[in-house]
């Protein structure tokens, strides 16, 4: 094959609709909450008394109206983890809820975080694990059956599902002895099936894991990959194995550097789109620890991974693990209110652009398009772009401000459904007359949040130095710099919450005080 028929190979690879609906939306959260919750676990053996799933004062809104105001998009829920401990009225096993005290055995947690999301136009997923630590069936073929029994009752009683997150752990079963081998593919078509709309993530087709637990994406982050299989071995030998794993070792298959520049796909001749999710806690371990009140993410780090995966051309997927009451601890939601302020402050203004010059446009698809963000909400497409005429060896993409200001951010965005193709890009700013650099950057996909050092300036310039074949660009954003502390869009939320939460403990109190009487 010609190098120029490589290039049209694979700029002829573009994201499904589930995935592009999941681009979207950037930034989902997780949330890890069950039986480990009460026993202090990460990983529990399938022992545990149902006994234990007590929670005081469980308010799944509260999770959703949360994470909402952090900004996620939508909510995937461990249904069950490994412990087999299910949080649902399931006809499978007594190993649920149904057997807790919680509601006198008749609560059913997916039932109310999926109402509370419906509620709220939040979405709602599901994590299912196929890693079963206490049923007996596991390690036989019969233990399909009933992993697939469960997917069906969680994928036709809960509305809508967005996302199924497989996760690949797999261990012994609690004999010891067993070990499983997943039939992922009947688990993928039970799902298209009952779930067409939903994308099917870690251990399946839509999303790809990005290979570790520590919250790092890479620089150059690409979706078109070789057709290989991204090892669900690989996955199983890399995430987490124990409670004292140490969620920031990459996998090193996984999160190697390259996995899709020319270099690395000359190798092979089948490929798919397969984005990155940087899966991640906002606390040390992905269940609720009291011992990690004090180890929550500073704000700093919660936005610069926000920055480098959301906005790295990855999905972000943060966990946020409610405790004992059965609520969002009070230190996570200040946290997450205080992130939401500064993300929210950091894009609020916006600089206008007077105009953009860029090299001659296709017919149609002219450059102050990518001045303008929007797209279908139906099939996710957008509704404009720039291209050029004609192919060349580098785009200029100049953009004369409307004022001269202190700019730090600049957002990009290409129009995947022509596939990803920018390899190699700067901005510059104009200073005194002069273009400097201020971002050398690698590539951009669906979303590319390039931060710098704040310049004044009324000028940038934008040169696209390397790319497979032209540039399709749908969205380029200039903002300005916000003085931490300086929110001109600061929320009453944080305020609102802590009234709540003034209020719960009081009542907590009193309930304590009646008790010990
Ligand atoms: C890993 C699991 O073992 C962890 O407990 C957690 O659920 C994480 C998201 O995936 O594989």
């Amino acid at each position: 094959m010609t190098d120029a028929q490589r290039l049209k190979l694979y700029t002829s690879v573009v994201p499904s609709k589930v995935q592009r609906g999941i681009q979207r939306d950037g930034f989902n959260a997780f949330v890890h909450y069950g039986l480990n919750t009460f026993a202090g676990k990460e990983w529990s053996d399938g022992t545990l008394s149902p006994e234990l799933f007590d929670p005081t004062d469980q308010d799944t809104e509260q999770w959703v109206k949360v994470l909402k105001f952090a900004g996620a998009k939508g909510i995937i829920f461990t249904a069950k983890h490994h412990d087999g401990f299910c949080m649902w009225q399931t006809a499978t096993t007594d190993y649920s809820v149904k057997s807790s005290p919680y509601k006198n055995g008749k609560g059913d947690v997916v039932a109310e975080l999926s109402a509370a999301c419906k509620k709220h136009g939040v979405k709602f997923g599901i994590y299912l694990s196929p890693w079963d630590r206490n049923c007996p069936l596991y390690g036989s073929a019969e233990y399909d059956d009933y992993y697939v029994a469960q997917l069906k009752e969680l994928l036709t009683g809960y509305g809508e599902i967005f996302a199924v997150w497989l996760d690949g752990a797999c261990g012994a079963a609690a004999d010891g002895k067993s070990v499983q081998s997943y039939d992922f593919e009947r688990y993928y078509e039970v799902i298209r099936k009952l779930q067409p709309k939903a994308v099917i993530s870690n251990c399946g087709p839509d999303v790809r894991w990005v290979g570790n637990e520590g919250g790092f994406a890479r620089e150059g982050e690409w979706c078109v990959l070789p057709k290989i299989d991204y090892a669900t071995q690989d996955i199983i030998a890399n995430s987490q194995h124990d409670e004292k794993a140490d969620m920031k070792k990459p996998s090193l298959v996984m999160f190697s550097e390259d996995l899709g520049s020319r270099e690395m796909l000359e190798n092979y001749s089948e490929f798919v789109w397969s984005p990155a999710e940087v899966d991640v806690s906002i606390r040390p371990g992905w269940f609720y620890h009291k011992s990690q009140d004090h180890r929550i993410r500073s704000v700093n780090n919660l936005l610069y991974i926000y920055y480098t995966a959301a906005g790295g051309n990855s999905l972000l997927l943060l966990n946020v693990p409610p405790d004992t009451t059965g609520r969002i601890n009070d230190a996570d939601v200040d946290r997450l209110v205080r992130f939401a302020d500064r993300k929210n402050a950091a894009f609020s203004m916006q600089v206008p652009v007077d105009s953009v010059t860029a090299p001659q446009h296709e017919e149609g698809n002219k450059a102050r398009n990518m001045l303008r963000f929007g797209f279908d909400k139906n099939s996710f497409e957008c509704t404009g772009y720039y291209t050029p005429a004609e192919e060349a060896e580098k785009y200029e993409i100049t953009l004369k401000l409307a004022k001269t200001c202190k700019v730090d951010k600049v957002r990009l965005i290409e129009n995947v459904s022509f596939s990803q193709r920018v390899e190699n890009f700067v901005i510059e700013a104009k200073v005194n007359g002069k273009f400097k650099p201020v971002y050398y950057g690698k590539t951009i996909g669906f979303n590319r949040i390039a931060f710098f050092r704040a310049v004044r300036t009324n000028e940038l310039k934008i040169t696209i130095y390397s790319c497979r074949l032209k540039p399709y660009i749908e969205y380029i954003g200039v903002f300005e710099h916000v003085k931490k502390g300086r929110n001109p869009h600061a929320s009453p939320f944080r305020s609102i919450m802590k009234a709540i939460h003034r209020a719960v403990n009081v009542r907590l109190a009193a309930k304590k005080a009646v008790n010990a009487d």
